[in-house]
């Protein structure tokens, strides 16, 4: 009798348990997002309002993001790739659909950003910032005029440069300046990028995509090639600092929240998307990363300061060019880059 008690006993315990575990993990969102990306209020803010946890882990490269997915290491709920591999993960069936019914405040999105060539009716991304990749000049420093790449990468800037650590975006800098379209990558373009980028790698002193500011704002460098958001924050501190985008050709490039297939919790990623979209919270997103924000709700709070900084919305109507998803080629530029690195 007593043995029959204990064991219903241990039962309903374990049942319990495992209740309280799955109600635990119900309140979870595993976010695979860039650095600098994400404020942490806006993390906060969702959770306090949620009860969901965030576990925000960060990358620096899309490559970096698709093979760790790939892997399987890890499930996330959401994740935040480009424009270009959005395309991929589509292509590839790693995107789970959008249920647009979770997501009203998609309606605050300009409508620019509602129908992107990567995923024309939003089918399975939202996009969370635009931006541009640029020069940065240091003008107490550096008294030329700087136009272009060819200016930046010169022997007498060698041991002066931080660039983005980021083998897409070098091989796309020797394209421009030789005039090559930028999604048209195969092996005889990148033979013929491989001697002029060898030479500029030779000038860099340091590779950063986390945060290339921080060596142009503690004097290590004087030049760089930096996203826009990294450019419009030295820019807020130092109006020494200025943007320029590429004479050879500037580059756009459109980051959005997806969720994987077989992603975990789907509902939560679908609120914290629902979240972002807020123009109060979407404005917290522009004034910590001052990147191009896609939200005509949140562009409405933004200070006359925020919509003046050149890096973050460039005056004038620059032509820009989006990626595309290369394919395979993607690992030729990866192994081309790291060569180089490497001496090879
Ligand atoms: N720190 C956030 C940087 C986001 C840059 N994403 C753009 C990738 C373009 N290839």
């Amino acid at each position: 009798m007593l043995r029959t008690w204990l064991l219903g006993a241990a039962t309903l315990l374990a049942s319990l348990a495992f209740a309280s575990s799955a109600r635990a993990e119900d309140k979870v969102l595993n976010l695979f997002a860039w650095s600098e990306y994400v404020p942490q209020a806006v993390i906060d803010g969702f959770t306090k309002e949620t009860g969901v946890k965030v576990n925000y882990e960060t990358y620096a490269s899309n490559e970096e993001m698709l093979t760790k997915l790939l892997s399987g290491a890890a499930q996330y709920d959401l994740v935040q790739p480009s424009e270009y591999t959005i395309e991929a993960m589509i292509k590839k069936d790693l995107l789970a659909p959008l249920e647009k019914t979770k997501l009203p405040n998609l309606k605050n999105l300009a409508p620019e950003f509602t129908k992107l060539g990567h995923d024309p009716d939003m089918k399975y991304c939202v996009t969370w910032m635009a931006g541009t990749v640029g020069i940065v000049v240091n003008t107490d420093k550096v008294k030329d005029d700087i136009k272009g790449y060819k200016d930046v990468f010169q022997p007498k800037f060698a041991g002066k440069i931080v660039t983005l650590d980021d083998p897409r975006e070098l091989v796309t800098w020797v394209m421009n300046t030789k005039g090559l379209p930028i999604n048209d990558v195969n092996d005889k373009v990148l033979a013929e990028v491989k001697p002029t980028l060898a030479e500029w790698m030779k000038l860099i002193k340091i590779y950063d995509s986390d945060s290339p500011k921080t060596a142009l704002e503690n004097g290590d460098v004087i030049l760089g090639v930096v996203w826009s958001g990294e450019a419009a924050k030295l820019y807020q501190k130092d109006k020494k600092f200025k943007y320029i985008l590429p004479a050879e050709g500037a580059h756009m490039f459109i980051d959005s929240l997806a969720i994987p297939k077989g992603a975990p919790h789907k509902d939560n990623a679908h609120a914290f998307i629902n979240y972002i979209l807020r123009p109060e919270v979407s404005k917290l997103i522009s004034d910590e990363f001052p990147y191009t924000n896609p939200n005509a709700e949140a562009r409405k709070l933004l200070s006359p300061e925020e919509l003046a900084n050149p890096a973050s919305y460039p005056p004038g109507s620059p032509k820009l060019e989006l990626f595309h998803d290369i394919g395979k080629a993607s690992a030729d530029v990866d192994k081309l880059v790291t060569d180089l690195k490497s001496g090879g």
